[in-house]
């Protein structure tokens, strides 16, 4: 027996605008929710000392069944820098650890990157067409290094949880700055 929730679903995707619609919720994390991200803490500071800039939207549509759940997030990763680190996404690993998901990049141009709690890291270079697979247990970042916003959809089941404390606490192992006016990896000094 279906309930209300069980019928199919579709939205409207605008390639060009990097939106959708309908969408349920919406999201902003600005400069001040990810200021123990960043590298320059003296940069975060002058930043936030006129103004907290928005780093990023979510827009959000989560596709609750009676049986399952499933979620399309669509992320707008703003072009721009703090000190000299690119803007990026705060980066998260799944509450549980069977739990996978797909980003695609639609727009712009940076990396995806992805870490293991032993230290493995990966990083894939995105441009717009570029379909990745998060297997479970990899920490996911996107990393913004072009001058144009940079639009990604992420599907994945809302059962998978979100943690940020490992991001906090230790970050990933490469920062991703401009040096010369191109992106550069750099070792992380948190750990070394
Ligand atoms: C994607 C999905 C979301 C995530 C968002 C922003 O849309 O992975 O689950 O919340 O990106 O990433 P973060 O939560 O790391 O800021
Ligand atoms: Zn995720």
């Amino acid at each position: 027996m279906l309930n209300e929730n069980d019928y199919p679903i579709s939205v409207q995707f605008d390639f060009a605008a990097g939106t959708f619609d309908p969408v349920l919720i919406r999201d902003d994390r600005r400069l001040s929710d990810l200021r123990m991200m960043y590298r320059d803490k003296d940069a975060v500071k002058r930043t936030l000392s006129c103004e907290d800039p928005l780093i990023y939207e979510l827009w959000y549509y989560p596709f609750e069944t009676s049986k399952s759940d499933m979620a399309l997030g669509v992320t707008r990763l703003l072009p721009g820098k703090i000190g000299d680190e690119y803007h990026m996404t705060k980066g998260h690993i799944h509450e549980r650890d069977d739990q996978p998901e797909i980003y695609f990049c639609i727009k712009g141009a940076g990396y995806l990157l992805l870490q293991t709690s032993d230290g493995e890291f990966r990083a894939e270079p995105w441009q717009a067409g570029t379909i990745s697979h998060i297997p479970p247990m990899w920490a996911h970042r996107v990393v913004n290094t072009a001058d144009e916003m940079l639009v990604f959809v992420a599907s994945y089941h809302l059962s998978a949880g979100h943690d940020y404390r490992p991001i906090v606490d230790k970050g990933f192992r490469k920062l991703v700055v401009e040096r010369d006016g191109k992106p550069t990896f750099l070792a992380s000094p948190r750990w070394e």
